[in-house]
């Protein structure tokens, strides 16, 4: 902990908070409310910050570093408060300052509202990259757009996904600062001009374009305890005034407005990455108007240093891309450097190469993005025309390296041609970087020898792999201070910024006193989690029964199905009495469905169902009970994950890029049942085959299953618990309402070939599920499991990944 000065003192915290509820908020102090001294401690904790945050950005510029730009579409930051007090290590006299008005520090935490301008593991990602960029002191900044509205907010009426507004903005958040004076004009639509310049040569420019503001809102990231503060720009489109005037001329007064509202669209909702992303072309707008906005912040920064010329800018300046979604970078860059700084294009394009890298998240088919040429072509003229440039002079050099690989030109072209043509931003984004890379060993094997295995080819050595990781700052510390304090106090705290240190929690692994106290974390863990889920659902559960976890987004290739088909059949053997003895399990589920992915929300309901029939069965008593947690967030995520017992990670093999909430879990001393999918192949490694319970077929099965052959109705006929379960979904078991409501589930996995090979993996997976109960009626055993567990999860902080990506990909250094 750092030595209180001055400022860090709990009499001048108190003056502050005071000082902020009356002058601030134009309150007054008294009597204090709990939702007014939340705000005064947030701005007393902001006014801390701050000015570290200048100290940090000044020190940018005097060091003249070469600065990373992490370019994404989403963060997922969760709550900040908590997070800037830790940093600062200010948490004891924020406890006390809060305690000497009567207000509890963790029912203030409370009142923050989720930012959750993301969807799920992108945007996580994004955000505990910045917590490490700044906790390992890597010169950056992460840039992103401030929606109005975030990730849906969902309800479950009658057991049914129901979406929501969230408004996260509606008060004001204190964490985000707006600049004011950072805008930038960005243009769209109106067409390409050709024109001779001075010397003759042919040039093109941009014309009679509509154009938005962007201005910046700054978020402060701090590092642990170090000073640092790395910050994230969000942002926010505003219209422009002579967008307004020209209406306003025309006595429009009402046209006036409308096109303001409509400019200002730009920025107000997240996309939910929905089946089909296509032809959204508020989408594309967003892309762009953070492009470039971005360039332009990034290009008046190059200025600002006096470089006589542009070749030294990626000395400067290394832009990663977070998925596709920003790839358009490549053609805005190409054309600033081309049509406004007048460098040819092969000096154009070096730049650009040696500028970007890309970050692939995903293989499944559905989201790799396309975009129609005709929308380029009219919202981006100038970048379609360059697009298509690039791809010409690219398919020029892939035709001479490979003469008569008419096949080859038609799979690595940027144009595909069989859907109308579409601009395929991966292709765009691989030929613009000079590294690519995909988020786990599996992932990126499957990238190079599956999905890019032309440009692998191509390109050899451009594609690489960079596991995921998590902060530990958030996915312990301040998750689970309890489990946090027992490591503590066995092996110091050195783990907070280095967690590889936690590996000398082995030397425990078997010690029954230190069991003991982990057990008892454990189980108060469990207890505070009981009392929320009653408290929010209304619902009683045991703390002593197996918490079996299954939180993410909800989709067919994270198999929810699959664990659903388990408890049907626990269900079963307990109703029948076949089970002698049965360890008493409570099922958690939580995640989104994406509004418009059916199937999913159908998902949804059939959980709901069963967990109705399961919950109200007097039959079952406590030895089965299924919950549903609506709304499944970041801060739901640290209520849950520090209670798991188990982790349930069990996608098809090959689909799930890495996954990261399995990272969280087993660092919290969760036990994994896992496919060898993403980054669980990984952890497996790590924590050891003894203390992991894999199950299922292999990618390269799958694949060869996929090939042909594969036959679900045989498996259907042949295992009589599975038949069983899956009748009762299709006949109307768990929906007497409505019989025949769960038969899309059922047809997609008889009638429609079972695409996610749920039923090839039941079996194995049921039994794996009988020796998790087993284990788990051995405390000694599982506690030990679940204490290697921890003890080597080193590997997966973020600040590993982070410092990957610097040395070997951004090649910058930490400041000093
Ligand atoms: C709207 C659209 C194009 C879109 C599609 C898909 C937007 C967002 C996504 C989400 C994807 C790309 C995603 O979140 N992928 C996840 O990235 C995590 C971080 O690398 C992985 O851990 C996880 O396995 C992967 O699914």
């Amino acid at each position: 902990m750092t030595a209180p000065e001055s400022n860090q003192s709990v009499e001048s915290l108190k003056d502050d908070i005071q000082r902020h509820v009356a002058l601030t908020l134009g309150s007054d102090p008294f009597p204090p409310r709990k939702g007014r001294y939340y705000l005064g401690l947030c701005y007393s904790v902001r006014d801390r910050l701050l000015g570290q945050w200048l100290e940090t950005q000044r020190s940018y510029y005097d060091s003249i570093t070469k600065r990373v730009y992490y370019m994404s579409l989403e963060f997922l930051p969760g709550r900040f408060l908590m997070n800037y007090i830790q940093a600062l290590g200010m948490e004891e006299e924020c406890r006390e300052a809060v305690r000497d008005f009567g207000l509890d520090l963790d029912e203030l935490l409370e009142e923050e509202w989720n930012p959750g301008l993301g969807n799920g593991g992108l945007g996580r990602l994004a955000s505990c990259y910045m917590d490490s960029m700044a906790t390992c002191r890597i010169p950056g900044y992460g840039y992103g757009i401030l929606y109005d509205y975030g990730i849906f907010y969902q309800t479950i009426v009658n057991g049914y996904q129901h979406e929501g507004a969230d408004n996260w903005l509606r008060q004001d958040s204190p964490w985000v600062l707006r600049r004011g004076h950072f805008m930038f004009l960005i243009n769209f639509y109106g067409r390409s001009e050709a024109y001779e310049d001075s010397a003759g040569h042919e040039r093109f420019r941009w014309v009679d374009t509509e154009s938005v503001m962007a201005m910046a809102c700054d978020i402060m990231v701090p590092g642990h305890q170090n000073g640092h503060v790395t910050n994230m720009r969000l942002w926010k489109a505003i219209s422009t005034r002579d967008f307004e005037l020209e209406h306003f001329n025309r006595g429009d007064y009402i046209g006036a407005v409308q096109s303001k509202v409509e400019s200002e669209n730009i920025s107000k909702v997240l996309y939910p990455n929905d089946t089909s992303p296509r032809g959204k072309e508020l989408r594309l707008r967003q892309q762009y108007f953070f492009v470039a906005a971005t360039f332009q912040d990034i290009l008046r920064r190059f200025r600002k240093n006096n470089y006589s010329s542009f070749d030294c800018f990626p000395d400067q300046v290394a832009v990663q891309l977070n998925d596709t979604h920003p790839a358009i970078s490549i053609a805005e860059l190409m054309r600033i450097l081309v049509d406004e700084e007048s460098l040819t294009w092969e000096t154009a394009w070096t730049i650009c190469q040696k500028t970007f890298s890309y970050t692939n998240h995903t293989v499944l088919p559905e989201a790799l993005e396309t975009w129609s040429v005709e929308l380029i072509g009219r919202m981006l003229p100038r970048h379609l025309q360059i697009i298509f440039e690039i791809n010409r002079r690219f398919l020029d050099d892939v035709g001479k390296r490979f003469p008569g690989r008419v096949d080859l030109l038609r799979s690595l072209s940027l144009i595909a041609e069989d859907n109308g043509k579409q601009v395929r931003m991966a292709h765009l984004a691989i030929i613009g970087s000079h590294t690519v890379n995909g988020v786990a060993e599996l992932h990126s094997k499957i990238l190079k020898t599956r999905l890019f295995k032309d440009f692998d080819n191509l390109y050899p050595g451009k594609f690489t792999n960079v596991t995921n990781g998590i902060t530990p700052r958030r996915w312990l510390m301040q998750a689970n201070p309890a489990l946090s304090e027992l490591i503590g106090s066995v092996i110091g705290d050195e783990w907070i910024h280095d967690l590889s240190h936690l590996s000398e929690l082995a030397a425990y692994a078997d010690d029954p006193e230190f069991q003991q106290r982990w057990q008892e974390v454990r189980k108060r863990n469990k207890k505070l989690l009981a009392r929320y889920v009653l408290r929010k659902l209304g619902v009683g559960i045991n703390p002593a029964t197996l918490f079996d976890m299954h939180i993410k987004r909800i989709h067919e290739y994270k198999r929810q199905i699959l664990n659903v088909l388990h408890v049907i059949t626990l269900y079963n053997r307990i109703r029948s009495g076949s089970v002698a003895h049965h360890v008493p399990r409570t099922l958690f589920f939580a995640g989104k469905a994406a509004p418009g992915y059916m199937q999913a929300k159908l998902i949804i309901k059939l959980i709901n169902a069963v967990g109705q029939a399961v919950n109200g069965d007097p039959a079952v008593g406590n030895d089965l009970r299924v919950v549903f947690l609506p709304n499944y967030c970041v801060s739901q995520a640290e209520k849950l994950i520090p209670a798991a017992d188990l982790s349930e990670q069990i996608s098809t093999a090959g689909m799930e890029a890495s996954g990261t909430g399995n990272m969280k879990f087993a660092l919290n001393g969760a036990l994994t049942i896992g496919t060898l999918d993403g980054a669980n192949i990984e952890i497996r490694e790590v924590v050891g085959e003894d203390n992991f319970f894999l199950f299922g077929h292999t990618e390269e099965d799958v694949h060869r299953l996929h090939s042909g052959g594969y036959d679900p109705v045989q498996i259907y006929e042949s295992n009589i618990e599975l038949k069983k379960a899956l009748d009762m979904i299709s006949t109307g078991f768990f929906s007497p309402e409505a019989p025949g409501l769960f038969r899309p589930i059922v047809d997609s996995l008889l009638a429609h070939g079972d695409y996610y090979l749920v039923l090839a993996d039941y079996a194995k997976y049921v039994a794996e599920q009988a020796r998790v109960s087993k284990c788990y009626e051995d405390p000694a055993l599982w506690t030990r499991m679940s204490i290697l567990n921890t003890a080597n999860m080193g590997k997966f902080s973020s600040d590993r990944s982070i410092m990957e990506y610097a040395r070997n990909i951004w090649k910058v250094s930490p400041l000093t």
